[in-house]
């Protein structure tokens, strides 16, 4: 599944169910308040043991809660599995930029240029201390650790500047770690790429 498909499916899913169950459970808490009021049922009755209506309220809740797990999951795989024609491209985090490094040694600072229509794996990893490389468009978040690789991909299906952010405080001018994605036709990109800089 496309990750950002599945993300978003994921998010509204979730929030679809939460919107529903904060209202129903609140009209309902409404409506049996003023209809089994004291003054109106001065005796409450007792539904300990009705086996019908604990069963009910065990089996949809669980039933809700794995569909939720599932839609998470299927967008978490999504996520992680990369497709095999995938470009790599490494990525170092420092206090306080982004330096990228792609396959033939060409090194930017801060702007991530890409070919469109092409998935793009990055490889990532913090040259200092913790960072969290993000792409909020594509809504890739992952953590830069030293010492650690960790990875991420896109699938680069739109033209144009996308903002990337670093998104672990790492030092006094974390707020100022960002960079651009940049995605240009990939004749544009194979002749970008023989550019010195
Ligand atoms: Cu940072």
């Amino acid at each position: 599944m496309d990750p950002v498909k599945g993300i978003d499916l994921a998010f509204w899913y979730i929030l679809g169910i939460s919107v529903i169950l904060l209202f129903g459970i609140t009209i309902v808490m409404i409506v049996f308040a003023i209809k089994y009021r004291r003054s109106k049922h001065p005796d409450p009755v007792d539904i300990r043991d009705n086996l019908n209506l604990e069963v009910v309220w065990t089996v949809i809740p669980t039933i809700i809660a794995l569909t939720m797990f599932w839609v998470g999951w299927k967008s978490y795989i999504g996520l992680r599995d990369i497709p095999e024609d995938a470009i790599e491209i490494e990525v170092g985090g420092q206090m306080y930029s982004w330096i990228f490094i792609y396959p033939n040694d060409k090194e930017t600072e801060n702007e991530l240029v890409v070919p469109f229509g092409k998935a793009i794996k990055l490889n990532i990893e913090s040259w200092d201390v913790l960072h969290s490389f993000y792409i909020p468009s594509y809504r890739v978040k992952v953590d830069a650790v030293r010492g650690m690789k960790t990875y991420a991909w896109f699938n680069a299906d739109r033209i144009g500047e996308f903002d990337i952010l670093c998104t672990e405080y790492c030092g006094v001018d974390h707020a100022y770690m960002l960079a651009k994605l940049r995605i240009i036709p990939e004749t544009e990109y194979l002749e970008w790429l023989e550019q010195e800089e």
